[in-house]
């Protein structure tokens, strides 16, 4: 039976295109595992894990039975002035996680909302500690910090800030991006080349005077911009010279924490720590909205002086911590431990690379791009229409091969499972290879 779309006209589709979604709808009506299944009831391969949320497979038994417990026992809670047993249980949890020193954290509802309470967080830090003139906040091109007007202001993919332009916050500068395809072109993990690029901090640092700078925020690996991973010792020489000017440096983890990179957070698996993480999709596999940033011991120090009686931060979210998502949260890091999510999903990196390379010789391809379990085929654009041959691909995967990719513009995205099988990664990546045969 199919779902009515007579009425589809009233959902504005975010980041889609609506006419052209809707002029074909597909609507997706139920999931389980790692399959999707439409209003028709056709299955379809998620070759996404969601949009990078749902890294151990969609309706997980556990959390779903989490969730379906906590709603029946506690549905909301007041977070203002008060708050719920399963908050500060997930908040124990995550920080627990955390590298040494970030022992603190702030609930949000998604990573927009994460973005721009790290970035109030780092103002606020500065001005405790009477360092009020750190103001400046400082993003990468290529950047994706969600869409609210901190995140988009010092995120750097450009339709999303091109007609916000007038809007975007003030005394923002950007690192450059680290894509360099001449030079590192099919690498397998880091790419060689490019950890000169860090040095533009300092650039900055010298231009303003590093005395006026609050935070940089980039992403270990960049998601959305499609999979760019840095050159080794990037983030290291970032950390260095933020330390070096008293910057705080703020990792935002929405997609690489959880399991992403093999590791709890990308800092650990890089081996960097950071001032400030972000997170979102992987603290509750999807399941429910919810974000969350973690602060480091010094951070939170600095607000907690003042009268006692005092709020230390004016911010917070009517559904902070909420007492639902964070069951879902806790269920989540059940499964994680008791499945052994992470190391499943380090087990799998060099099988998804192979994979993700063995496309390299194929037509249009220009690059591939991999770390961890993020992955990214870049196609060349056709003549005069970019996006043109990634929009296809994307389409004819999901038409004539149900699986589901991601492209931006002309570049695949592919986010497995983290408890994906061999055999089935091998299977869609079958289907995606038919796919590319196809197009011209
Ligand atoms: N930061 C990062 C690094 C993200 O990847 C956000 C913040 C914003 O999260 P919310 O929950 O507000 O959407 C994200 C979100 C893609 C894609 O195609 C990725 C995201 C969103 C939309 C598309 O890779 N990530």
């Amino acid at each position: 039976m199919s779902t009515s779309t007579s009425n589809l006209e009233a959902y504005w589709m975010p980041f889609t295109a609506n006419r052209d979604f809707k002029a074909k709808p597909r609507v997706i009506s139920g999931a389980s595992g790692h399959f999707y299944t439409t209003d028709d009831g056709t299955k379809l391969y998620d070759m996404f894990s969601g949009l990078w949320t749902s890294g151990v497979g969609h309706c997980h038994p556990k959390i779903v039975e989490a969730v379906q417990k906590q709603v029946a026992e506690l549905d909301y809670c007041m977070s203002f002035q008060m708050t719920n047993n399963k908050a500060i249980e997930l908040a124990d949890r995550v920080t627990r996680m955390a590298p040494d020193g970030i022992n603190h954290c702030f609930f949000t509802n998604s990573g927009s909302e994460s973005v721009d309470t790290a970035l109030k967080i780092a103002l606020g830090y500065h001005r405790a500690r009477s360092e009020g003139n750190r103001t400046r906040l400082i993003g990468r091109e290529k950047g994706y910090h969600g869409v609210n007007f901190g995140g988009m202001s010092v995120g750097g993919i450009v339709p999303n800030r091109k007609i916000f332009s007038a809007a975007l916050i003030p005394g923002v500068d950007h690192l450059r991006h680290t894509l360099d395809i001449e030079r590192n072109a099919f690498s397998r993990g880091l790419p060689e080349h490019g950890i000169e690029l860090a040095e533009d901090l300092e650039r900055l640092c010298a231009l303003h005077d590093g005395s006026n700078i609050a935070a940089v925020i980039v992403e270990p690996v960049a998601g959305s911009a499609g999979v760019i991973p840095p050159p080794p010792g990037y983030l290291e020489r970032l950390r260095e010279i933020c330390d070096q000017h008293g910057i705080l440096l703020i990792f935002d983890e929405v997609i690489t924490a959880f399991g992403r990179l093999g590791a709890q957070f990308g800092a650990q698996r890089f081996g960097v720590t950071p001032d400030i993480i972000t997170t979102a999709k992987g603290l509750t596999n999807g399941v429910i909205p919810m974000g969350a940033v973690l602060v480091s011991d010094s951070i939170y120090d600095a607000f907690m002086q003042g009268p006692e009686n005092m709020i230390e931060i004016f911010h917070g979210y009517t559904y902070s911590g909420h007492p639902v998502a964070a069951a879902a949260g806790l269920a989540t890091m059940d499964v994680y431990d008791d499945e052994g999510t992470f190391e499943q999903a380090a087990g799998l990196e060099q099988h998804f690379e192979n994979l993700l390379h063995s496309f390299a010789d194929q037509k249009h391809v220009i690059d591939v791009r991999n770390f961890g379990l993020m992955g990214a085929i870049e196609m060349a654009p056709r003549a005069g229409a970019p996006g043109a041959r990634g929009g296809e691909a994307h389409k004819k995967c999901f038409w004539d091969e149900n699986v589901v990719v991601r492209n931006g513009m002309d570049t695949l995205q592919f986010s497995p499972f983290l408890n994906s099988n061999p055999d089935e990664m091998e299977q869609s990546f079958a289907a995606v290879r038919r796919v590319l045969d196809s197009i011209e």
